[in-house]
């Protein structure tokens, strides 16, 4: 591999979230990229990965961001997508609580019109508060907001539970932030 592990998911989650444009590639309306096509184009921008590069960033990458379709041809990203793909999530329940950690600076915001996806396609959140810290601390120091999704679920608000155990939701409102 022509680079540390952490730079090839990070560029990637580049490609098959955000900016698959970046080396010429079209994801088709479920976010699937072909592996081959992948190869090919990464490759063009100078950066060389060979099938068992893809097959060791799926299967060891620390947050499993991405899975190969069942034939292997096709690769995508488990969520995160700022792009419009349609993952086709299974609809879940969600546990009574879940948490999202955001830094202090968002806090105000949130309070004021709940959690919104912002960029990407859900809001995301964590099934336990040492996940939400994480997800947090990369912006400063995180606060964890719990969010009674028990009680969302039963007012009819719909939870989807990504391959890699993010939960995802369309908005949060405030009255269900503790
Ligand atoms: C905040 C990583 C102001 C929200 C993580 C967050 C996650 C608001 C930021 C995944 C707001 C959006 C997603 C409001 C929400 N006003 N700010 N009303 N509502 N926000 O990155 O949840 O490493 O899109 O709190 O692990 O931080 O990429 O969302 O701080 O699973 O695989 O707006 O990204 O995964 O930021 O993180 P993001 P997130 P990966």
């Amino acid at each position: 591999m022509n680079e540390p592990i952490k730079g090839t998911s990070k560029f990637l989650s580049l490609v098959l979230r955000h900016k698959p444009e970046t080396i010429g590639l079209q994801l088709d309306e479920n976010g699937w990229a072909n592996v081959d096509e992948l190869i090919t184009k990464c490759a063009a921008t100078g950066r060389i990965y060979t099938p068992e590069d893809l097959d060791e960033i799926v299967a060891t990458n620390d947050k499993k961001r991405f899975a190969y379709s069942e034939d292997k041809r096709r690769i995508r990203a488990n969520q995160g997508h700022s792009i419009m793909v349609e993952l086709n999530l299974p609809v879940t329940e969600p546990p009574e609580w879940l948490y999202h950690g955001t830094p202090e600076k968002f806090v105000a915001a949130i309070r004021a019109e709940g959690l919104r996806k912002m960029e990407r396609q859900h809001v995301h959140l964590s099934g336990d508060r040492e996940t939400a810290h994480k997800v947090g601390s990369r912006r400063g120091r995180p606060v964890i907001l719990p969010v009674h999704s028990g009680q969302m679920h039963r007012d009819g608000y719909v939870f989807y539970l990504s391959d890699n155990g993010v939960w995802l939701t369309d908005h949060v409102p405030t009255d269900y932030i503790d």
